[in-house]
């Protein structure tokens, strides 16, 4: 892992054609195969963890657009009520269906991530407003000496047509806030679509379990000084059914993780900021 480590955190954004609208799905899975370079050939095996809850409908639209030679496509199902897992077990028989075991996305991905058997893991939301077709992007990037490469609708190139202005506020303030106080120079801190090595799990510990996870897991690799590179992605509106997310409850829970990894590094120093840490995390 000595070539993980590195004395401060470098994040770059790596240069890259701007993502073009036409990569967006449009028509369901038997229309639209898409062609793209095996991940097979390059001799790399790829997993792809989808967190999904009644995601049934937008299955089609996001496994339409997976890259072929993947070495696994790995769900974890979050107890829908839907047909989400017979759906992904029709349209991809070799699918790994994980149930998990409890709720929601961080707990999912925890879950996902120690299934994984890949060189690279990457993740990707299943309401169809990520694009599996740039996974290969987020490949090459790692391939390029990243140890963690980030989906960014805010590094040139990208775009989201899904994010409202309170929310892209909200996220401006975060990145703001650990950008500060680790020096990074995060875009986009609560995106989904992320790629890493698998060999930097054991520097995640994802061990919460909502949506502050992809929070968690940025603060920590910035916290390990691992190599990040971010990648334009554009992000379109959810296809089908309802956001999970709630903004005001979720983004407090982003704070308060922001704060508890803060304080778990500070508390080893110090008397005070172990106090406020135990005093949070009862
Ligand atoms: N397994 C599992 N998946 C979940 C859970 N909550 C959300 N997801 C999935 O996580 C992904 C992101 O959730 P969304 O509800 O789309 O939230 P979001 O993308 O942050 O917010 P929007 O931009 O409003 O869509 C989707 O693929 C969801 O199906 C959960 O509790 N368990
Ligand atoms: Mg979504």
């Amino acid at each position: 892992m000595a070539s993980l480590s590195i004395a401060s955190p470098e994040l770059r954004v790596v240069p890259g054609a701007g993502l073009s609208r036409d990569l967006v799905p449009q028509v369901p899975i038997a229309a639209s195969r898409v062609r793209v370079p095996s991940l097979a050939q390059m001799g790399l095996r790829v997993s792809v963890v989808i967190a999904a809850l009644n995601e049934e409908q937008n299955l089609p639209y996001v496994f339409a657009r997976l890259p072929e030679g993947l070495h696994e496509l790995i769900v974890v199902d979050g107890h829908s009520t839907d047909n989400t897992v017979a759906a992904a077990r029709g349209l991809w028989p070799d699918v790994r269906i994980v149930m998990q075991s409890g709720r929601g996305k961080g707990n999912a991905l925890a879950e996902g991530f120690a299934a994984c058997t890949g060189d690279i893991v990457v993740t990707l939301d299943a309401d169809g407003s990520t694009d599996a077709a740039e996974i290969p992007r987020f490949v090459a990037a790692l391939c390029s000496g990243a140890d963690f490469v980030k989906g960014s609708r805010f590094a040139q190139g990208g775009a989201s047509s899904d994010i409202t202005r309170a929310r892209s506020l909200g996220n401006r303030a975060l990145n703001a806030i650990v950008n500060a106080l680790y020096g990074t120079r995060y875009t986009d801190l609560c995106y989904g679509y992320n790629a890493f090595w698998a060999r930097c799990l054991p520097y995640m510990r994802v061990d919460c379990d909502g949506f502050e996870v992809e929070t968690l897991i940025n603060v920590r690799i910035a916290k390990a000084g691992l190599v990040v590179h971010e990648v334009p992605s554009y992000e379109r509106e959810r296809i089908h059914g309802m956001s999970n997310l709630n903004a005001v409850r979720d983004g407090t829970r982003v704070l308060r993780t922001i704060a508890l990894e803060r304080m778990s590094t500070a508390s080893r120093r110090s008397v005070l900021p172990r106090i406020a840490y135990r005093l949070l995390t009862r």
